[in-house]
């Protein structure tokens, strides 16, 4: 009901629409109507009432709220069937997981508005306490061979360096293959989580992280975290950064699933590495190697060369650029 009349409202924006109107679309009690205006309002909605005129949405442009992205990324034909949001959560790729685990639920999206325990890669942590980014994972349940999961990570950049760069006049880079980096800073990061067993995938959990409207980072971190604020001075309604990241995760994920095509993630992979052409660390297991990274295969995995021209490819080892996000 929310929903609904948050919808009215914002098809007659600034402009009225009376109770008895709402009342005759929905077709319940004004009463009921009343009720439910006074919830939006108190949840942050800028609504004026006036006798005999009605109602009028002012203004949306900072709520936050499951009823606004939920009508967000139905308008716009996203494949989300549903959306789970919460004010502030342990972690979403937690939440995720657990739907995964428990339903047969896809195409579920998390995401909250502070996370307590917002994860990294490896066990770090993923700072996420202020209200001022976008924490989100989404559910999903590919046909696909567990080994091409980490294609996964790479759209997942890819719709958030072309988002980005829709909105901003910024030089956005991929560090191979999760986190997004501007001036040598990291202001994004994706987390792929994967539950399979006997080659099948059950599920995967794709989490994103990314800093929009932050002021300020903990000292910890101020060296090497960035929000896009802090790059362009622009501050941005957080609902247009995840509409856009969505429709370009699916714009390239059902290219991937439907047709195996995998080549536009690719080359944006490619165009925007601060990895590629440069020495690199890589730890492997126990063993710490620099090497040249000079390319990424067609599965996109990290091809890189040792000092004694050895061509090897990057699967699982951690990838460590210096001079750029801290490492
Ligand atoms: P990562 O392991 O590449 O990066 C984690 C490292 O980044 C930390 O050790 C710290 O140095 C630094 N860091 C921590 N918080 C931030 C931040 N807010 N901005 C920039 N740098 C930071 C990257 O892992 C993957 C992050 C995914 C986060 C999403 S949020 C939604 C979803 N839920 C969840 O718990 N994680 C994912």
């Amino acid at each position: 009901m929310k929903e609904k009349i948050i919808s009215i409202l914002k098809e007659h924006k600034n402009k009225f629409v009376s109770g008895e109107e709402i009342s005759n679309l929905l077709g319940v009690s004004r009463t009921s109507i009343w009720k439910v205006l006074k919830q939006l309002k108190a949840s942050g909605y800028n609504i004026e009432s006036a006798p005999k005129k009605g109602y009028k949405l002012l203004d949306d442009k900072n709520i936050y709220s499951k009823e606004e992205i939920t009508l967000l990324l139905k308008s716009k034909g996203s494949n989300v069937e549903e959306v789970f949001y919460f004010d502030s959560i342990n972690s979403t790729n937690e939440y995720a997981k657990e739907i995964g685990r428990n339903s047969n639920m896809e195409n579920v999206l998390v995401i909250s508005d502070i996370q307590t325990d917002g994860k990294g890669r490896l066990g770090r942590k993923w700072l996420s306490s202020e209200s001022s980014g976008v924490w989100m994972s989404l559910l999903l349940k590919p046909n696909l061979n567990p080994t091409d999961a980490s294609k996964i990570t790479q759209i997942a950049s890819a719709a958030i360096v072309t988002a980005i760069e829709e909105f901003y006049n910024l030089n956005v880079g991929i560090k191979w293959p999760n986190d997004i980096i501007i001036n040598g800073k990291k202001i994004a990061g994706v987390l792929t989580e994967m539950n399979s067993e006997l080659g099948e995938i059950n599920f995967i959990v794709v989490g994103i992280g990314i800093n929009v409207n932050t002021k300020s980072f903990p000292e910890e971190i101020s060296d090497i975290a960035s929000s896009l604020f802090l790059e362009s001075g622009l501050e941005i309604d957080r609902k247009k950064i995840i509409e856009k990241v969505i429709y370009y995760f699916y714009k390239f994920y059902n290219e991937y699933i439907k047709n195996k095509e995998f080549n536009e993630v690719l080359d944006i992979n490619k165009k925007k590495s601060v990895t590629l052409n440069r020495d690199v660390f890589i730890i492997r297991r126990n063993e710490t190697f620099e090497a040249y990274a000079y390319d990424l295969n067609r599965d996109g995995e990290l091809m890189v060369r040792d000092k004694d021209g050895k061509e090897s490819v990057v699967f699982y080892g951690e990838v460590s650029i210096r001079g750029v996000a801290g490492y």
